[in-house]
């Protein structure tokens, strides 16, 4: 019998009000139950939020050092534990265990970089334009902070998001995705452990459209924090509105490596192998379109269908995997789909293009490797956010018409170039549209101490992680001290 979880509200473990529950699967073997999880609805949300309004009042008073050393101690039991939390991880969302290993440390990488905030927290104090006067412009807590988290990085993206709004002094309600409740709960359990008081936290599990729903409409939620998919963003972008509640979105891309001429090819295939199939593509970093110049298209097409061949689908359990399965089996359709309108368009296909269902893989969603080529920049393969193990290739003639391809993406997230020539290399970094750019490196592999986010229909604006993730957790607050005695008038008395 798998174990039955609960969502953690104001210090109490309790079911869903409706006592509904979920399922949580391993996409490696859909036998395999992994908990029993409560589907909650407005009732619980309702609850979450009001334990967190209330706690807000007295932890936004302890000193940002105090908060912080609990998110350090988070930290350490986060390192402690890491090798059964990428265990778990691969278990509950399949990605190889040498990846699971990577989110964890993002964790913990975040925690040790957010308990160090808590004795910087940098205000600015700036010259007064009249004597006798002090002005500091501070960072105060929004309040209470939904956390609305993907099953991609199931650990590292929560603690993007709930570390910084912990550090600042908000309080959080974290709706994680259904397809990972049970890392989700662990992460909760770890913050316990350390020592965070009743209501600082509240989990609520269940479903985007019931238990997401509610808390981006609560009128008393000052902020969403949101990661997943562009549609779901608009909506949540649209609900807040009533309410002019703040919202960080960080959402879809469709990002690209360039190749060019005089690219090192060796490590360009290297880039685009990981950067298409890591994570079995399920990343928003991931790099889904390839845009290879004219005089190397043939080589390193060659070289990078031979690769995706070699390379081993599996349980991410596995040591010899290199790409496990994909979330679930609405997501294996989707790319499916995706392989049907590829072909309908006139891409080639040139590898994979199927489910993989021999043997053990039957049991899973796994979905073969796949590269198109000859892709069209209009064609929707080259467009649309497919979250998968599929690859375009497209064809440039020069370094200006592969920027422009790249650019013209409803996405602007990641980007990447491949060229020994640095005069290029830093034409690209100056013409690439998107939130980052990586110089002859795949288009993963953001680092948590740098602001992550892009441009367009990814995101609104915010940067997680770095400084920049402080924007979107605080508010400014101007303070003004006149301790001339007298009426003084600002812009009047000069
Ligand atoms: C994501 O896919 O949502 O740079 C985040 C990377 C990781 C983070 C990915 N450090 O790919």
């Amino acid at each position: 019998m798998p174990t039955t979880y609960l969502n953690y509200i104001d210090g109490e473990w309790t079911p869903a009000a409706s006592e509904q529950t979920f399922a949580d699967i391993n996409p490696a073997n859909r036998e395999e139950v992994l908990g029993i999880f409560p589907r909650s609805g407005a009732a619980d949300v309702d609850r979450a939020v009001l334990a967190a309004r209330d706690t807000f009042r007295t932890w936004r008073l302890v000193p940002a050092p105090r908060r912080a050393e609990l998110i350090f101690r988070a930290g350490e039991l986060l390192a402690r534990r890491k090798e059964e939390l990428a265990r778990l991880m691969s278990r509950e969302m399949g990605k190889v265990l040498a990846e699971a290993r990577g989110d964890v440390q993002e964790g913990i990488d975040t925690a040790y970089y957010m308990a160090g905030e808590g004795r910087r927290l940098f205000g600015r104090q700036v010259p007064c334009e009249l004597p006798a006067k002090f002005a500091v412009s501070m960072r105060v807590p929004v309040g209470v902070v939904g956390a609305i988290t993907p099953w991609n990085f199931p650990l590292a993206i929560p603690t993007w998001k709930i570390f910084p709004a912990l550090v600042c002094g908000n309080t959080v309600v974290f709706k994680p995705a259904e397809d990972t409740p049970l890392l989700a709960t662990v992460l909760v359990e770890i913050l316990l452990e350390a020592g965070l008081p009743k209501g600082v936290i509240n989990l609520v599990h269940g479903y985007g459209g019931e238990a997401g729903a509610a808390l981006v409409r609560h009128s008393d939620v000052n902020l969403i924090s949101f990661t997943g998919s562009t549609e779901v963003g608009r909506e949540i972008a649209k609900v807040a509105a009533e309410t002019f509640k703040k919202v960080s979105l960080e959402m879809g891309g469709k990002n690209a490596i360039l190749v060019l001429d005089d690219a090192p090819l060796d490590l360009a295939v290297d880039g685009a192998i990981w950067g298409g199939f890591g994570t079995s593509g399920q990343r928003c970093t991931a790099a889904s379109r390839v845009i290879v110049h004219d005089k190397v298209h043939k080589t390193f097409v060659e070289q990078f269908v031979e690769r995706a061949k070699t390379l081993r689908l599996g349980s991410g359990l596995e040591e010899t995997t290199d790409v496990g399965p994909v979330i679930n089996e609405a997501q294996l359709q989707r790319i499916h789909g995706y392989t049907e309108v590829g072909r309908r368009e006139g891409a080639t296909l040139l590898v994979g293009g199927q489910p993989a269902r021999e043997g053990e893989l039957g049991k899973g969603f796994f979905y073969q490797p796949t590269i198109f080529a000859e892709v069209e920049p209009q064609m929707r393969i080259a467009r649309e956010e497919i979250f998968g193990p599929s690859v375009a290739v497209l064809r440039a003639r020069s370094l200006e018409e592969a920027i422009e391809i790249c650019n013209n993406s409803n996405y602007g997230l990641s980007s990447a170039i491949y060229t020994r020539d640095i005069n290029r290399a830093f034409q690209a970094i100056q013409d690439l549209s998107a939130g980052i750019t990586y110089v002859n490196a795949s288009t993963i592999g953001a680092e948590i101490q740098f602001p992550f986010g892009g441009v367009r229909q990814t995101g609104n604006g915010h940067r997680e992680g770095g400084w920049t993730v402080l924007d979107i957790m605080t508010e400014w607050k101007t303070v003004y001290v006149d301790y001339s005695g007298r009426l003084q008038k600002a812009q009047i008395d000069i």
